[in-house]
């Protein structure tokens, strides 16, 4: 079942019963919703509850029977979010503020024993959802997201790796596009992290393996097949912790007739500590398969470069952030140069990423650089562009459709 769906109410549908088991929780997107208690065979409207309000939190969080029912009073839309996705998000919180959570709910359990003792408990106000409306966006995003990806509705793009001296491409770095029908183009930045919370990163993660090799097999079957290019794929953190997902990279190249040593995985540093033994496992895993493995955006994140030691590295991706002004900026110069010392130290390449002027590609030369990437070079091509790009139309244009 997928973590969050959309309900929708007619005025008078019952959303759930006192007592009813718990599996999820509900944001009410539109309409308005009483919660009513049943006592002795007497009905008791308590409160109600509209855009924004989340019903049913307190039995997932406390895994108890809901305590009150839930019924529409006027046409409604609810979004259901899985108890699942409710308690991992709880788990990943401060423990402080989890334990503020749990004191609160100890604390109002205390006052409704007390209240129902006497008779007359005073009403509960409406509680206030001050970001209500962040909290339906984010719901909207997850279920366009969770519906896009149950279509497929995303494409990948690639950008050349160049020789910075020579500019003659090497490879290129594969990176996913979510083209949404009414939100248009999403950037990965704002969809990753989602899809990972969401626990669906793995479906993407497969997706830009699958077309990148469809995409390297187009490329086999051009002209120029005597130059092998190497395709870099961005992974995260979450596929390296998965177990099982070196033997499914192992599964889809096999599947796809790919040479593992045209494969660079990227993974940032802060997902990239193997400190338990799934990572491990998938590591080595890639490591025997003869993939190579690059770190991205280096220097950017809390690098334990203790790690350098024992990780299986092949490359090291500079971050815009130094490599775009070390030709202006002494700092960003000095750490671009100990990179450059670091890799040749590691025997690992070094990637400077968003060359983007002649006076860059001047400085990183000049700092010992050797592969960039950048739109100085090449801004993202679609497939067919990029097959252009490398400098082969298709050898058979009967050879495309077949790969
Ligand atoms: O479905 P769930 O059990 O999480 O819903 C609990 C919600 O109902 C909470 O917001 C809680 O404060 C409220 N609630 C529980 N018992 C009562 C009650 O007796 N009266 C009122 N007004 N609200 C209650
Ligand atoms: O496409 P763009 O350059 O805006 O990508 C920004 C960042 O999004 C990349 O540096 C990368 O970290 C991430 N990204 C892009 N495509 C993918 C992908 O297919 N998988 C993962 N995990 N991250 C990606
Ligand atoms: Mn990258």
């Amino acid at each position: 079942m997928q973590p969050v769906g959309l309900v929708a109410l007619r005025a008078g549908d019952v959303l759930y019963e006192q007592g009813d088991h718990n599996t999820d929780a509900f944001v009410v997107a539109s309409g308005e919703v009483v919660m009513f208690r049943t006592e002795q065979g007497k009905r008791y409207d308590c409160e109600t509850r509209g855009r924004g309000a989340v019903l049913g939190g307190l039995s997932v969080l406390t895994n108890h029977p809901r305590y009150v029912g839930a019924q529409a009073v006027t046409d409604t839309i609810v979004f259901r979010v899985a108890a699942s996705h409710i308690l991992n998000d709880f788990d990943a919180i401060s423990p402080l503020l989890r334990a503020c959570v749990e004191t609160s709910i100890a604390f109002n359990a205390r006052l409704s024993s007390v209240s129902s003792d006497t008779a007359a408990a005073p009403p509960a106000a409406t509680p206030k959802v001050k970001n209500a409306d962040d909290l339906i966006e984010r719901y909207k995003f997850e279920i366009d997201l969770l519906r896009s990806i149950a279509k497929s509705e995303f494409s990948m793009v690639y950008q050349p790796i160049v020789t910075l001296q020579t500019g003659d491409i090497v490879g290129f770095e594969a990176l996913m596009r979510w083209c949404h029908p009414e939100r248009g183009f999403v950037p990965p930045d704002q969809f990753i992290t989602v899809a990972e919370d969401l626990g669906v990163i793995g479906s993407l993660t497969e997706f830009a393996l699958v077309e990148t090799c469809k995409t390297l097999n187009k490329i086999k079957g051009t002209r120029q097949s005597d130059r092998d290019f190497f395709a870099s794929i961005n992974i995260s953190g979450h596929d390296v912790a998965r177990p099982g997902f070196a033997a499914q990279l192992t599964d889809i190249l096999s599947r796809h007739d790919i040479a593992p040593n045209l494969i660079k995985l990227e993974v940032t540093e802060t997902a990239f500590v193997p400190d338990n033994e799934d990572v491990l496992d998938n590591l080595h895993g890639i490591q025997g398969l003869g993939c190579g493995l690059s770190i991205d955006d280096f220097g950017t994140g809390y690098s334990n470069l203790a790690h350098l030691k024992t990780m299986p590295l092949s490359a090291l991706k500079i971050d815009r952030a130094f490599a775009g002004d070390a030709h202006c900026n002494r700092v960003s110069g000095s750490i671009v140069s100990m990179l450059v010392g670091l890799g040749t130290a590691l025997n690992v390449d070094i990637v400077a990423e968003g060359v983007e002027t002649e006076v860059d590609v001047k400085a990183l030369s000049d700092l010992g650089c050797s592969l960039a990437q950048g739109f100085y070079f090449h801004r993202p091509a679609n497939g067919q562009d990029l097959l252009g790009l490398l400098g082969a139309g298709p050898r058979n244009p009967e050879l495309e459709s077949v790969a």
